[in-house]
């Protein structure tokens, strides 16, 4: 492969306003988000879905030392409440109240909630579920307080969920909670999803808004027999939210070379049209080679540069974890996106203070061969074809949608009474500071203000004296 083809070293970024406010001459500030506890949950011993993979990454994130380059929170569970800020109540009661005993009972729920061999009812689900979506949404406060550039949550991701029903593993959509935060705080919203399976539950939500773009890679057949059947191009949103919404179907196969150039193809012009004032990247490990569930050929270091492109973009990220069923490689890749997103260079060879070092055999390296690869049914002329197909789509897009301050008021006003509340709990439990200190961007150097200073930034607790929850810091 070309080495071009994976230098970091330059930003290659050209001025604009709306990124200003990322501090571009220092470093970047980084969030991780994880909880012990969610390596634990176990879907069932014949399902593809192991949490276990979850503890795996962060053995490796630590091991290769990492986290003393991140700040580590071990986020608050979500509520019903954060919960319900997308999901139905009787969705949230259900998955709250039933378990693998009382299942029985709860048969008519269970069809209508789509409980199902991909999304069985297992010990613990419910604080699963709150886990994961309460570190997406912690991530997501993160960024609009403006003191972090980049979160991290490996545990979300789960973008199949609906707002009444689980699909695909997933029960609650972690990923639509947390941009309907964002939104508070950013006009535009760009989604980017590089799981191998069509991120139908996010294009959904937003299918009807021009303020959340979606914008998904994955694998399609047209006979819709590759889950969940959607993500054809010609899914591109309605109303509002017409031609904010792009899909980019691909064939089995797909290789380093032809993914990361029609990646950077097509998400570079998506970037310059729509302008987006933060990302969410949903960075599913079932798109790399030998993953049980997918169909590609992506190495680490290819998967790895598209988070890098994303990163240097220097847009407020968020980066989430998704699919990903051979669990060893999951670790090594989110490992990697990891060190990607700290610029940290991590050695090729797995470092041997890793808990989990012996499931990494038999070579214990970063980056293993990638042997036995599956034929790409993905012709030059198809990605010709779809990249045209794409930029053709691209080039109706008229400009970035701008927002009308009547649309935030309501919002701004209820976030802010909420956060003068949380603060009051926050001081008593000396827990961090996580209010949004950004101010609603409106346009290119256009803010809103609430009224003068206004900030009360003589409030808020000092940088200094916030206490990050560090995770198993001195066991590395
Ligand atoms: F192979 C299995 C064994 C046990 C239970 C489920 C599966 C399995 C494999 N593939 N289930 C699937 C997919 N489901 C179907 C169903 C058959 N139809 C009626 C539907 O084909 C679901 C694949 C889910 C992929 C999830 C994901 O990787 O995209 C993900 N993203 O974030 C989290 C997970
Ligand atoms: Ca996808």
């Amino acid at each position: 492969m070309d080495s071009t083809f994976f230098d970091s070293s330059c930003y290659n970024l050209r001025p604009q306003s709306v990124t200003s406010h990322v501090r571009s001459h220092c470093k970047k500030r980084i969030s991780y988000f994880h909880n012990n506890e969610i390596g634990n949950f176990q879907f069932g011993v014949q399902h593809p879905m192991k949490p276990l993979r979850l503890s795996y990454t962060n053995d490796l994130v630590c091991a290769y030392r990492l986290h003393e380059k991140m700040r580590v929170f071990c986020p608050p569970k979500a509520t019903d409440h954060d919960l319900m800020e997308f999901h139905i109540p009787s969705y949230i009661t259900f998955l709250k109240n039933v378990t693998p005993e009382n299942s029985e009972q709860y048969s008519f729920d269970a069809d209508r909630f789509n409980i199902s061999e991909d999304c069985p009812i297992f010990r613990g689900l419910y604080d699963f579920c709150q886990i994961y979506a309460g570190a997406s949404v912690a991530a997501a406060l993160r960024l609009t307080s403006e003191d972090t550039d980049i979160c991290i949550n490996w545990s979300g991701g789960l973008h199949h969920a609906k707002h009444n029903e689980a699909s695909g593993f997933c029960f609650v959509n972690d990923i639509v909670l947390a941009i309907q935060q964002l939104l508070r705080v950013f006009p535009r919203v760009l989604y980017i999803d590089i799981d191998i399976h069509h991120g139908d539950g996010v294009q959904e939500a937003f299918y009807e808004t021009d303020r959340c773009m979606t914008v998904s890679f994955h694998k399609y057949k047209e006979n819709g027999k590759y889950f969940p059947g959607t993500g054809g191009l010609g899914e591109i949103g309605i109303g509002l939210g017409k031609r904010y919404c792009l899909n980019v179907p691909l064939k089995d196969g797909m290789d380093d070379e032809s993914y990361v150039a029609l990646f950077k193809d097509v998400i570079s012009d998506v970037k310059d049209r729509y302008q987006p004032n933060a990302v969410v990247l949903q960075s599913g490990a079932d798109s790399l080679g030998k993953d049980k569930l997918g169909g590609f050929n992506l190495s680490i270091k290819a998967h790895g540069e598209c988070v890098r492109f994303v990163k240097n973009w220097q847009i407020p990220l968020l980066v989430l974890g998704g699919g990903g069923y051979k669990i060893e490689n999951v670790a090594r890749c989110w490992a990697y996106e990891t060190s990607i997103l700290v610029d940290a260079e991590v050695p090729e060879a797995l470092p041997k203070n890793a808990q989990f070092y012996n499931f990494f055999g038999p070579d214990y390296s970063l980056h293993p061969p990638l042997v036995r690869r599956i034929e790409n049914l993905n012709t030059k002329a198809d990605l010709q074809k779809l990249s045209q197909q794409v930029h053709e789509r691209l080039r109706l897009l008229d400009g970035a949608p701008s927002v009308q301050l009547h649309e935030f008021s309501k919002d701004l006003q209820d976030l802010w009474e909420e956060s003068e509340e949380e603060m009051r709990d926050y001081q008593e439990d000396a827990i961090p500071d996580i209010r949004p200190r950004r101010r609603l961007m409106l346009g290119e150097n256009e803010f809103y203000d609430r009224g003068s200073d206004h900030d009360n930034d003589d409030q808020l607790v000092d940088e200094d004296q916030t206490m990050d929850y560090v995770v198993d810091n001195e066991s590395y």
